[in-house]
């Protein structure tokens, strides 16, 4: 019997391609020498899209080439490369890869807080730089996490991993989110500008939506003023990367550290060229323990299509009914 055909948007890690291939016929679109052709010779065959990276988006266009596609399983917890109503329309199920990374990406947060409030990037820098010795020690840190408020800009289950290790250190919180949340004590805000107002550190750990393109934008980071620390690690887009060029330059804010950006992996070069902010190649996941549980529920999901047992993660806009 010849194995259920799946389409890979991306070159994912090692065991999932091998799991793929040992179950199902596996074809790569971002290798074909021409996708469209690809497409025309095998996209009715085609049941389940595994969906990585950041390149390719699994859209209405490319849905409408894939008749009988039933799941596409999205290698990440954001899942803003699908679009998740033309899935709806067409009763396909989205499934993501949460839980499994939560601590991992909360861990990376506060990695990324710490580095940027006290110059630990910096400092790096300044050493291997083989400045020390020249010059003396590196500079006083003009920012402390010590009398810091934090606002999280999405209270999810990263976003509470995240809280709670802030608590640890300290820091009273407040979150932004559609709605507040009966069983969280955390200070709660409707508006980013009011929360921006009430905190000098925010931390975006929100989808990339529609909803949330910009959220962060010149007014937010004039509000947070200029002992203000941003960090994101969400998506890109939620941040209005222009504006905050311009709060980094003239000291609207203090600085900024980014996990993420617009254009991955090709981003703005300007970016690079700011002294108060540090940059990291989005990997608050990317650890072989984090990720290889990712690649596992990825897997999985798509074999519960195959045995015909119900997906372990649909995301909430594409309810599992049957595999029909
Ligand atoms: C992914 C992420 O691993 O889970 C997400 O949404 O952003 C990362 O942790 C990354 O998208 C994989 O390319």
């Amino acid at each position: 019997m010849s194995k259920p055909t799946v389409l890979m948007t991306a070159g994912l890690m090692r065991m999932i391609q091998d799991q793929l291939e040992q179950n199902f016929d596996v074809h790569r679109l971002d290798k074909a020498p021409d996708q469209e052709a690809l497409l025309s010779e095998i996209g009715d065959k085609v049941i389940g899209v595994c969906h990585g990276g950041h390149s390719m988006h699994v859209d209405a266009a490319m849905m409408d080439r894939l008749p009988n596609l039933k799941l596409v399983s999205n290698f990440g917890v954001g899942y803003d490369g699908v679009d998740t109503s033309a899935a709806r329309e067409r009763n396909i199920v989205v499934t993501n890869t949460p839980d499994v990374l939560t601590e991992e990406v909360a861990d990376t947060a506060l990695g990324l807080l710490i580095m940027t409030v006290r110059e630990l990037a910096q400092a790096r820098d300044y050493l291997l730089a083989g400045r020390w010795a020249k010059e003396g020690d590196y500079r006083l840190t003009p920012h402390s996490l010590r009398d810091r408020s934090v606002g999280i800009i999405g209270l999810g289950r990263i976003g509470k991993a995240i809280a709670t290790r802030c608590e640890a250190f300290g820091l009273p919180i407040s979150y932004l989110g559609r709605n507040k949340q009966p069983d969280v004590a955390y200070e709660y805000y409707s508006d980013p500008v009011a929360l921006a107002e009430a905190v000098d550190t925010l931390i975006c750990v929100t989808p990339g939506t529609a909803e949330t393109q910009d959220m962060v934008n010149a007014a937010v980071l004039k509000a947070l003023g200029s002992r203000g620390i941003l960090i994101n690690v969400s998506r890109g887009s939620v941040v209005d990367e222009k504006a905050l060029k311009a709060a980094l330059k003239d000291q609207t804010i203090a600085a900024a550290g980014l996990d993420v950006m617009v254009g991955e992996p090709n981003i703005d070069l300007e970016l690079m060229t700011f002294d108060n902010m540090v940059l990291l190649p989005h990997v608050a996941s990317a650890s072989v323990h984090t990720r290889n549980q990712m690649g596992q529920l990825t897997v999985d999901n798509l074999l519960a299509l195959k045995d015909g047992t119900d997906p372990l993660s649909p995301v909430p806009e594409t309810p599992f009914k049957a595999w029909s």
